[in-house]
């Protein structure tokens, strides 16, 4: 059976929305981020970085959520969660790639400065990662005028990605107001039941 490893409140909700979406029998193997079982020997042999989420399914063991979605959707999805075309599926990788190298960090960075502070938050970190956010983010809220999901007309692994990792900065109270188109599309995907069933494994 397939295995997922980390929590509910890490990256591995992503892979959870994508297995049950797609609905996939899989174990759950909860984990905290940094935790010492991330760093145990047998975690470490799965995946070297010490990080979650990890997936096994069968011989294949993989790590770096993106990969695991895009596995998932393309082995089993038979279209769900996935596009029809070459160029949608270009249209799916522009997005998650623009998400994630040019919103991913800063969207953690910030909510790591405020909500997991040593002490009292460092104002000079948090706006500089609020002035990436800004830089990157009107050009999402552009795509987003008129749409409910990332790319196409349709649900893809690429909205539980981009919306998980969007929620961050809602999470540490940066002010989305310029953008509601984005938040819109958040509240959408984020408040989907797929993502309440997940969310009841806490
Ligand atoms: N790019 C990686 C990031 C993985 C990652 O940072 N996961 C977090 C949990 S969501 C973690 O395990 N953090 C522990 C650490 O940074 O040591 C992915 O998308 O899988």
């Amino acid at each position: 059976m397939i295995k997922v490893y980390g929590g509910v409140y890490s990256r591995a909700c992503m892979v959870m929305c994508t297995l049950e979406t797609l609905g996939l029998e899989y174990e759950h193997i909860a984990m905290m981020p940094r935790s010492e079982p991330t760093q145990s020997a047998d975690y470490l042999a799965l995946n070297p970085t010490g990080k979650l989420p990890t997936l096994v399914d069968g011989d294949l063991v993989l790590w770096e959520s993106q990969a695991i979605l895009f596995y998932l959707a393309r082995k089993y999805g038979a279209g769900l969660l996935w596009v029809d075309t070459l160029e949608q599926e270009a249209d799916l990788y522009r997005w998650s790639l623009y998400i994630s190298n040019q919103l991913e960090v800063p969207a953690l960075a910030l909510l790591l400065a405020v909500k997991y502070a040593q002490g009292e938050p460092d104002q000079q970190v948090i706006d500089a990662q609020a002035l990436l956010l800004k830089r990157f983010l009107p050009t999402l809220e552009s795509h987003l005028q008129g749409k409910d999901y990332l790319v196409g007309d349709k649900l893809t692994v690429a909205d539980f990605h981009g919306a998980a990792v969007l929620a961050w900065p809602k999470m540490a109270g940066f002010d989305y107001s310029a953008y509601p188109a984005v938040v819109r599309w958040i509240e959408h995907i984020q408040g989907l039941p797929v993502q309440q069933k997940v969310m009841q494994r806490a």
